[in-house]
């Protein structure tokens, strides 16, 4: 990333009077989440998404995945926000009408501090039934415990609980599209930051946004689906992007 870039990457932001944030699971990534794309320690390198995050995979080995997102949710809560995070809460001294739509179900963003959080594809932290829909949170003092059981049974109608997260096929949540699409529609400035831009609908906010005149810049460690479509890409780690960005904006506005 060149220093030109950076600057002005920075006044775009400290002009900007509504601004967004898309974040995808290479936000997570320096915080010790792995992300799945990544040809090297990805998730799906490793594991077939449609025997794990489908709800066909889920009714045909129901403890197969509910032990699967046990242990994910186990040492995604052991994981602490990262000096990335911290600068996007620094970001709303310069912008407080900053909202940040996210694919990420580790609720990082919201442990770190930032106000507006809208969750594309759910929270690990919570479930709901499989069947009838009741919503249940998981004490975190449970999660090693549910390793290799079956998921427990919903108190409402004895099917299963299973991660209020959004598999393959199904549904965003309503109140979060709606949000996230008026969001793109009505910022100035709209940062991508990790997030491979392959899964749709989430993958349709930077056109929008673009769309509707506002300014694109994306931070990811290499070039993306999206990389061709935005004003100004800045390549590097958002744990290092993101806090430098964040003070020149802060110096300047
Ligand atoms: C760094 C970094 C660092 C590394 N700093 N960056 C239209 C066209 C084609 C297909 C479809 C379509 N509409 C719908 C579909 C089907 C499907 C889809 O998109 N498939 C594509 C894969 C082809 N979409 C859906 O099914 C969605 N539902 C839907 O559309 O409903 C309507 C419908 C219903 C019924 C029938 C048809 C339509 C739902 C999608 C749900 C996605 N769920 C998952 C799992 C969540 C739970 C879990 O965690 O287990 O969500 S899949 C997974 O991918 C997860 C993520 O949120 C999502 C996006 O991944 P993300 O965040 O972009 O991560 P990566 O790994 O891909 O990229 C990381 C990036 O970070 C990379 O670029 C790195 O370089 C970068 N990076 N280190 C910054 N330090
Ligand atoms: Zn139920």
């Amino acid at each position: 990333m060149t220093p030109e870039a950076l600057a002005r990457a920075a006044e775009k932001i400290a002009a900007a009077d509504h601004l967004a944030v898309s974040t995808g699971a290479g936000m997570s990534k320096e915080s010790g989440i792995p992300t799945f794309r990544d040809a090297q320690d990805g998730l799906w390198a490793h594991f077939k998404p449609e025997e794990l995050a489908t709800e066909q995979a889920f009714r045909a080995a129901p403890r197969r995945v509910w032990s699967w997102y046990a242990e994910r949710r186990l040492k995604m809560s052991r994981c602490e926000p990262h000096a990335g995070h911290r600068a996007l809460v620094e970001l709303e001294k310069v912008t407080p009408e900053l909202v940040i739509v996210t694919q990420n179900i580790d609720g990082l963003h919201q442990a770190a501090g930032s106000r507006e959080v809208v969750e594309l594809h759910g929270n690990i932290g919570r479930c709901k039934c499989l069947d009838c829909g009741r919503r249940a949170d998981l004490p975190v003092s449970e999660h090693e415990d549910e390793i290799d059981r079956d998921p427990p049974a919903c108190p409402a109608c004895g099917s299963h609980l299973r991660p209020d997260v959004v598999w393959f096929g199904e549904m965003l949540p309503r109140q979060a599209v709606e949000r996230a699409w008026a969001v793109a529609r009505d910022c100035d400035l709209l940062m991508v930051v990790g997030t491979s831009g392959v899964v749709w609908p989430a993958a349709e906010l930077p056109y929008i946004a673009k769309r509707e005149g506002a300014t694109v810049i994306e931070v990811s460690p290499e070039p993306t689906e999206v990389t061709r479509t935005v004003d100004i890409f800045l390549q590097g780690p958002a744990g290092e992007i993101l806090p430098r960005l964040v003070a020149e904006a802060a110096r300047i506005a």
